[in-house]
């Protein structure tokens, strides 16, 4: 009995640790942008060092600054306070990317509920642009209302995505897919929706779509309360399915590669049968989709067979195809060939002579020997003695 649960135990421990493994590989599909967790900031500073940009200063710039009497991780965050209904506070730090699957993780504290008008948000946070006349445009921005809600989305009537307190952490997780125009959203990593429609306060989503997204903005919008962010994460979100193509199979001189379902803006580099190859381009980088196209030269021309051509990318994803060295012309149709076409040029330079001497046709003895030395030459490569007409 001891024995049995021994061997479970073993057995669970197996299989917590494959999940395990497999959670890891699956978490790193993931580029990060960039992240911050206001720790380098001196206190009572607005974090310009850090690339983010101060668009609305809110109460005042005096008031839009690294704390460290509040913070999710270690001691610091950064504090935004707007003024009443008149002005928000904007940090906002840009970031360009044709990325189709893009993300941003922070962890938000609202001082205060409650106050002022309870439909309207006290914290912002999401993926924006700076439009003319002072407005910003959100396109599936996560909002904490004055009224306790956690609400999505970039225009009124939100969804409500669950209740929240005053001054606890909320960890907010977001991944967009632009291409469909959808995103899911987490809080304290759980789901809180799934594939759902992204809105956006520019207008309509057709006119507007996401990826006219230029930056990653937080904000206290309404009712003056002070609001905390700290530990931000943006990244983009990528799926491994890696797969080589070559155009052609086989061959002798060269050939194009072709590659998809890697790390996206990934390094890449190529082996034959092992050894690194030289590429066009170099270096060679995968786009935002993770696909490459390359061209490159047959290292083993000399060497008929088949060669294992593999590509790899920065994080180690893999993949393989098999190039066939051949002759362009192989032996079978060269010697044929050749020995027509010596014989040819023999006959229309004997028709020529002849022609241009007597107007006759025929053979001579010179020719024949000439079509004899030339036919030794093909079978025997040693043979190097000059043929003579
Ligand atoms: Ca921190």
């Amino acid at each position: 009995m001891k024995k049995s649960v021994f061997l479970f135990l073993i057995f669970l421990s197996i299989v917590l640790l494959c999940r395990a493994s497999i959670l890891e590989v699956h978490a790193t599909n993931e580029t990060v942008f960039f992240e911050d967790d206001f720790e380098k900031y001196d206190v009572g500073t607005f974090p310009y060092d850090g690339g983010w940009e101060l668009w609305f200063a809110g109460r005042g710039s005096e008031y839009q600054v690294i704390v460290d009497s509040v913070s999710n991780s270690p001691t610091r965050s950064l504090q935004l306070l707007g003024h009443h209904d008149y002005s928000a506070a904007y940090a906002a730090k840009p970031f360009a990317t044709e990325a189709p699957r893009i993300g941003f993780e922070v962890n938000v504290r609202v001082e205060e509920i409650g106050v002022g008008i309870g439909e309207i948000d006290v914290a912002r946070a999401g993926f924006s642009e700076l439009a003319p006349r002072g407005r910003v445009h959100v396109w599936a921005g996560v909002l904490f209302l004055s009224n306790g809600s956690i609400c999505i989305g970039g225009a009124r009537n939100w969804p409500v995505l669950q209740s929240y307190v005053a001054d606890r952490w909320y960890k907010v997780k977001l991944i967009m897919d632009r291409p469909s125009e959808t995103y899911s959203v987490w809080i304290d990593d759980v789901s809180k929706g799934e594939n759902l429609d992204v809105t956006t306060s520019a207008g309509d989503i057709k006119a507007n779509p996401s990826f006219e997204i230029k930056v990653f903005s937080l904000s206290q919008n309404y009712n003056s309360v002070r609001v905390y962010y700290d530990d931000v994460k943006v990244f983009q979100v990528f799926e491994l399915n890696p797969r080589l193509e070559l155009i052609p199979t086989t061959g002798l001189a060269a050939t194009t590669v072709v590659g998809s379902g890697f790390a996206p803006n990934s390094r890449i580099t190529i082996t034959w049968n092992g050894t690194t190859m030289p590429t066009v381009p170099s270096p060679l980088l995968t786009n935002v989709y993770g696909n490459f196209t390359a061209i490159i030269s047959v290292l083993d021309q000399a060497t008929a067979g088949a060669y294992i051509l593999k590509a790899v990318d920065g994080i180690g994803t893999e993949a393989t195809a098999t190039f066939t060295v051949i002759p362009e012309f192989p032996i079978w149709i060269i010697l044929p060939s050749f020995i027509i076409a010596t014989f040819s040029l023999i006959v229309l330079k004997k028709r020529q002579r002849t022609g241009r001497q007597s107007g006759r046709i025929g053979y001579d003895a010179t020719s024949s020997d000439f079509f004899q030395c030339m036919l030794a030459r093909a079978l025997d490569p040693p043979h190097r003695k000059p043929c003579l007409m």
